[in-house]
């Protein structure tokens, strides 16, 4: 079985990654899956005048552009004429597009119900662990809901998130988490629990040593020495930690309650 072969339209047009400046957020997951590929592309995190790119296409009077439908938030990916947003939407597009998405036919609906899985569990409920009331609330305003939430996570969301990962790849039998071969869900978890591990690093100490999950960390070390990967982490290209979805906050660095 092979991969469903990608779309034919826009083959040679360049990438355009249209992301905040100034730290990774969800628009690493796509500079990962560029970086692995071998992809060229640019960035608006690293272009004069990257902001105003994005504003632009989330002005609220923004009417969308050649026949693209108005986007709410980046990241954003411009490929030709086509301009789409949703990062698992932008991932799926891509990783099909270059062999990322697995061997078999069925594979692209696997690998997206994992990356969304792991987005769940080591981004969106690790985003809401310091922004458990509202978005548009400072940490600061929400700060004692915030500790009351991270304690939940670390005891609760996070030992059930690595339980499922750490079933998957020992259904799967290989490194990653379809087996033999390494699809973009692989990236994407990779870069989750890379985030989460600096939001909450005591807990994750806690849970590499614990040995419980020795497959998802051997899968987290395996990503991080594959060659493109390890010269992307270490050139000026990956952005820090900052305000964004992982953070840290040396009140929230809590390690579950022994029971
Ligand atoms: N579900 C969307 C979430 C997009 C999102 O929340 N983007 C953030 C940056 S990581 C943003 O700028 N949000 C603005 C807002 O929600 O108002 C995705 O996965 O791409």
């Amino acid at each position: 079985m092979s991969s469903p072969p990608p779309p034919k339209r826009h083959k040679d047009v360049p990438y355009e990654l249209l992301y905040w400046p100034g730290l990774p957020g969800r628009g690493e997951h796509i500079r990962l899956l560029f970086e692995e590929a071998g992809v060229p592309y640019s960035d608006t995190a690293h272009a004069k005048d990257g902001i105003g790119a994005v504003l632009t296409q989330i002005k609220p009077t923004y009417p969308g552009d050649e026949g693209n439908t108005p986007l709410l938030a980046p990241p954003m990916l411009r490929h030709g004429g086509l301009t789409i947003s949703q990062t698992p939407n932008i991932l799926q597009y891509l990783g099909v597009r270059h062999g990322l998405a697995g061997p078999g036919d069925d594979d692209v609906w696997r690998v997206n119900g994992l990356a969304l899985t792991a987005l769940d569990g080591f981004s969106n409920e690790v985003h809401d662990c310091h922004h458990p009331i509202a978005i548009a609330l400072y940490y600061e305003d929400q700060k004692e809901e915030s500790l009351r939430r991270s304690k939940d996570y670390v005891a609760n969301r996070l030992p059930k998130y690595l339980a499922y990962f750490e079933r998957v790849l020992k259904a799967a039998g290989g490194d990653w988490l379809l087996g033999g071969t390494l699809t973009y869900a692989d990236l994407v978890l990779f870069q989750c629990l890379h985030g989460t591990e600096f939001m909450f690093p005591k807990a994750f100490r806690k849970a590499r040593e614990g040995g419980d999950y020795a497959r998802v960390f051997q899968l987290v070390d395996a990503v991080q020495a594959r060659p493109k990967i390890k010269e992307y982490l270490a050139s000026e290209k990956r952005q820090k930690y900052s305000n964004g979805i992982w953070r840290y906050y040396e009140e929230l660095d809590v390690v579950p309650e022994e029971q």
